[in-house]
C-alpha cells in the first residue's frame, strides 16, 4: 500500500470539499447582497400580564410592525391602553454606536417620545428605561401621527429618516410605553414597560 499516495488523497478530498463549500458561501453572500429587497417588513407582539403592569386591568399588548424603506424606517406601534391621556407616550432609542448595548443618558444619542394628539418630545434614555425629557415640552410632531379608540387603544404611525437619525438595518432598538396617569400619582414602575429587540 502506498501510504504517501493515500495520505495525499486524504488531504486533497477534504480540501476540495472545503473550497467548494467556501465558494458556495461566498456566491450566496454576493447573491443575497445583490438581491437584498429595498423594502421589507417585520412584526412582533409583546405582552405583560397584570402582575407586571397597572396600565390595563388584563394583559397589556404592544404590537410593533416595522418597515425598512430606502430612506425611512417606518413603524406602526399598537398599544391596547384603555384610557387616553395627553402624557401617555411611546419612547424609542437606538444603539446608534453599534456596541450591542443601548446606553442611557445620551451615549447613544437622543431618545424620542411620541405622544397623543401628534405631539413629540425629545430627550435621553433614562436609567429606568423611560425617557428623561429635555426642557421645552411637547411640540407638533414631524415624525408620527397617533389615533386612539376605546375599543382598541392607541395606534402610533412613526416614520424616521434613516440619515437624520443615523440608523440602518439591523439595529438594536429600545421601545417603552408609559401610561400618563402615573403623572397624577407619582412615578410607579408599574405604569411603565419597555423591551429591547433588533429591527
Ligand atoms: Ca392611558
Ligand atoms: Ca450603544
Amino acid at each position: 500500500m502506498n501510504l504517501a499516495k493515500y495520505g495525499l488523497k486524504i488531504l486533497i478530498i477534504p480540501s476540495l470539499v472545503l473550497l467548494t463549500a467556501l465558494g458556495l458561501g461566498i456566491y450566496q453572500l454576493f447573491y443575497a447582497n445583490l438581491h437584498a429587497p429595498e423594502s421589507f417588513s417585520r412584526s412582533s407582539n409583546f405582552a405583560w400580564s397584570p402582575l407586571y403592569q397597572e396600565i390595563v386591568n388584563g394583559t397589556l399588548w404592544i404590537n410593533v410592525t416595522w418597515t425598512w424603506q430606502t430612506e425611512n424606517l417606518s413603524m406602526t406601534v399598537k398599544v391596547n391602553d384603555d384610557d387616553l391621556h395627553y402624557l401617555d407616550y411611546v419612547g424609542i432609542a437606538f444603539d446608534r454606536n453599534y456596541n450591542g448595548v443601548i446606553e442611557s443618558l445620551g451615549k447613544d444619542g437622543g431618545a424620542l417620545g411620541f405622544f397623543p394628539y401628534n405631539q413629540y418630545w425629545g430627550g435621553l434614555l433614562g436609567p429606568l428605561g423611560g425617557i428623561s425629557f429635555a426642557s421645552g415640552g411637547l411640540s407638533p410632531s414631524k415624525y408620527h401621527t397617533c389615533t386612539f379608540t376605546n375599543e382598541t387603544g392607541y395606534e402610533f404611525r412613526i416614520s424616521l429618516p434613516k440619515t437624520l437619525f443615523t440608523i440602518d438595518h439591523p439595529i438594536l432598538m429600545h421601545l417603552c410605553y408609559r401610561d400618563g396617569k402615573c403623572s397624577e400619582v407619582g412615578y410607579p414602575e408599574s405604569y411603565h414597560v419597555f423591551i429591547e429587540f433588533e429591527v
